[in-house]
């Protein structure tokens, strides 16, 4: 595994809020995580994420528009909490310590995993922040995008709108089926370009969870895998957002409480 950032990446990664590691994992790695998140995804049987009854090709209450947005990709979470061995690839400390350099934090607790298949002729997924979505709010947190197949231009690769992190908010413009909706909250970064993130599989890019990022459609009959891991800096406080914690969780803490809930977020990295 490459997991040492260098300086320069870390000054890319802060003035673009974004950055690639190309061949991230090397072939042996890159069959393990193939096969584990295989397995652990057999093993889920189509069950979104632990402790709730949703399934990935059911509406969830949320969205409406269940035919479509189940054909953006599917999305699984924490597997981690479900296979040991994807446990052991999302514990591993070298990349908690990847995401502490980058993000500048002295810890780092895991938010949730989640592979994100795009089947073939997927839908896009349209432009958005990750952070406003999440339980806790901070500029600096992150997740890693993990290629388990080739990345590519015709299959639904991230793109990236460098340099956004510095500028948006912890409001959250949602994500809908209107790829270019984010522009109407940002009209300011209308006439900024955006960066492909083309990778091989076994590369992976990280970005923070105030850039905004999306991907075209798999115009392809193959797979687009990616496994992925979102992170919250250690020290950070609750504030008020369920997302993915469970009810009893959410229902014990109130608006301030220290996110420190090992089983639920467990600390991967300590300085
Ligand atoms: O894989 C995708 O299409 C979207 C990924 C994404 O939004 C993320 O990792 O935050
Ligand atoms: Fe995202």
């Amino acid at each position: 595994m490459k997991s040492v950032i260098s300086p320069d990446q870390i000054i890319f990664y802060k003035e673009n809020g974004y950055v690639i590691i190309e061949d991230f994992l090397n072939t042996a790695e890159l069959e393990e995580w193939r096969s584990s998140v295989t397995a652990a995804l057999i093993e889920r049987n189509g069950q979104k994420m632990p402790g709730k009854a949703i399934k990935i090709d059911e509406a969830d209450g949320i969205n409406k528009d269940a035919d479509y947005f189940n054909n953006v990709f599917d999305q699984l979470l924490n597997l981690w909490q479900t296979n040991d061995r994807v446990k052991k690839l999302m514990l591993d400390e070298r990349i908690g310590k990847m995401a502490a350099d980058l993000s500048g934090s002295d810890g780092i607790r895991i938010w949730h995993d989640q592979a994100l298949i795009k089947k073939p002729w997927a839908n896009p997924t349209s432009w958005h922040l990750d952070t406003p979505f999440w339980s806790f709010s901070d500029r600096n947190a992150l997740s890693i995008w993990v290629a388990l197949d080739d990345a590519t231009l015709e299959n639904g690769c991230l793109f990236f709108i460098p340099g956004t992190h510095r500028q948006t908010t912890f409001e959250n413009p949602g994500i809908g089926k209107n790829m270019g909706a984010i522009f109407d909250f940002y009209p300011q970064f209308k006439t900024l370009n955006s960066v492909p993130a083309v990778m091989k599989a076994g590369s992976c890019s990280f970005h923070n969870g105030l850039t905004v990022h999306g991907a075209h459609a798999n115009m392809t009959p193959g797979f687009r895998r990616a496994m992925t891991c979102a992170y919250m800096p250690d020290g950070n406080t609750f504030n008020g957002e369920p997302n993915i914690l469970p009810d009893e969780y959410v229902n014990s803490m109130k608006v301030g409480d220290l996110l420190n809930n090992d089983l639920q977020n467990p600390l991967i990295y300590k300085r």
